[in-house]
């Protein structure tokens, strides 16, 4: 298949594009470069030396024979993502590139808006050129599992059947997002599904949990194949910080309580969703939403079990309760189904002491990278 990726040179993105490219597909990517901006505007880095997009590719060429076509521009410039479109014809379009951190969007008013604008405009230029120019093109658009919150009821993959006063739907799941950024994935579902609605759109809405980890197979075949990693307290995740974190002997930055429970994946198991949604694309006219995530775990638990590995590993770990940087609940009920990808092929890799253990030993090679004075969460929702 064609594939354009747009993000291609994000955390998700660029494992993805080779992903999909040593399976055979043909792919280009789509990237503004604006993530490598935003490293620079909060004075933060890639824990992990990356190189830049074109030597990525080069390298890729050099060792397989595949090459990746490049595309920079901004998915919010509507005639260079005609260009694109027209130049590629693609049957699916994968959709990584957003703003996608939830404290940089509650940085000011300004953060909020860039966050927004970026995103359900992009989104908005992808369906209009997918209308306009290449109907028969499957969307695959990042969503988050965010986009629900955390209600007192189990979360279902995108719908849920609702009786009500007598009357029997199936409606869109309630949306309860916490941050500016996860309801701009909000905002964008809605206008997918308009979108699949009025014009016959086909789109796939994967609801990412957190991914953890960072190697995929092709991104260790080569140090210039490196994957990005962040730690910062603005684009760091939950696990992935604390394992960097522990290797640096920098308390584990538990916010609260601790009981948020998220769903998690290993970016492995990222890059197969992908490739499992694009191998199975929706129907013309059908918004389909996957919850793409394995397991689920509370932040509290995360910091135990990577005190535990870090310290068989001869490092003192300390886990600390900070005030919550956040408005969110800290501990509550929580539990989505997930049975769609796997019904389509997934197999899961599971979180156990190895794999920490595994992205520990890569992550330890780079520690003194570490700007250590960006660990701590400085972005408050209030
Ligand atoms: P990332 O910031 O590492 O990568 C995003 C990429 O998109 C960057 O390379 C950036 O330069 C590019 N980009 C942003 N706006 C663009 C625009 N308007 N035009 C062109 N390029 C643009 O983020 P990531 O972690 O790879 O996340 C990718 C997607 O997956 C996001 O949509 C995010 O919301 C979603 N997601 C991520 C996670 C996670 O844990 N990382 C979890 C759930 C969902
Ligand atoms: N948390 C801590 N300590 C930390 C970092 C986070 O306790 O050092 C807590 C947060 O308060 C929150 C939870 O861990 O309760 C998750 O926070 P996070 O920063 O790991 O993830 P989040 O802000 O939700 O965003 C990330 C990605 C985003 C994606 C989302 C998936 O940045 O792009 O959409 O995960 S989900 O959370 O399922 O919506």
């Amino acid at each position: 298949m064609k594939i354009i990726v747009a993000g291609g040179d994000g955390f998700c993105g660029w494992p993805t594009a080779l992903y999909l490219s040593k399976r055979g597909h043909d792919v280009s990517i789509i990237d503004s470069m604006v993530r490598r901006k935003i490293d620079s505007e909060l004075h933060s880095n890639s824990l992990t030396p990356i190189a830049s997009l074109e030597e990525r590719v080069a390298k890729w060429k050099e060792l397989t024979g595949k090459e990746i076509r490049i595309y920079e521009g901004d998915l919010v410039h509507y005639d260079f993502l005609k260009e694109v479109l027209k130049r590629e014809e693609p049957d699916a379009f994968v959709h990584f590139a957003e703003q996608r951190s939830a404290p940089y969007s509650m940085i000011d008013r300004e953060h909020a808006v860039y966050t927004q604008t970026n995103n359900v405009t992009g989104t908005l230029n992808v369906l209009f050129g997918i209308k306009e120019l290449v109907p028969d093109c499957h969307l695959i658009k990042l969503g988050t599992l965010g986009e629900y919150g955390t209600p007192n009821i189990q979360i279902e993959e995108g719908y849920i059947e609702i009786e009500h006063k007598g009357r029997k739907d199936v409606l869109p799941f309630p949306k309860q997002p916490g941050s500016f950024y996860h309801l701009s994935k909000v905002h964008d579902s809605h206008n997918i599904m308009f979108a699949c609605k009025i014009w016959g759109i086909r789109a796939t809405d994967l609801n990412q949990g957190i991914v953890y980890g960072l190697d995929t197979e092709e991104t260790r075949l080569d140090p210039v194949l490196t994957n990005r990693l962040d730690y910062d307290g603005v684009y760091g995740t939950a696990l992935n910080r604390f394992i960097i974190q522990s290797t640096v002997g920098h308390d584990l930055t538990v916010y609260g309580k601790g009981g948020q429970t998220r769903g998690f994946l290993h970016i492995k198991d990222t890059v197969r969703c992908i490739e499992i949604a694009a191998e199975n694309p929706a129907d013309h006219g059908e918004f389909r939403v996957f919850n793409q995530f394995t397991e689920e775990f509370s932040v509290g638990d995360l910091a135990n079990k990577v005190q535990n590995v870090a310290q068989q590993e001869g490092y003192q770990v300390n886990i600390s309760n900070l005030e919550n940087p956040r408005v969110e609940l800290e501990d509550h009920f929580f539990h989505a189904e997930n049975t769609k990808l796997k019904d389509l092929g997934l197999e899961p890799h599971l979180l156990d002491d190895e794999v920490i253990r595994e992205i520990l030993k890569t992550v330890e090679n780079h520690k003194d990278r570490v700007i250590e004075a960006n660990i701590l969460p400085k972005v408050t929702w209030k």
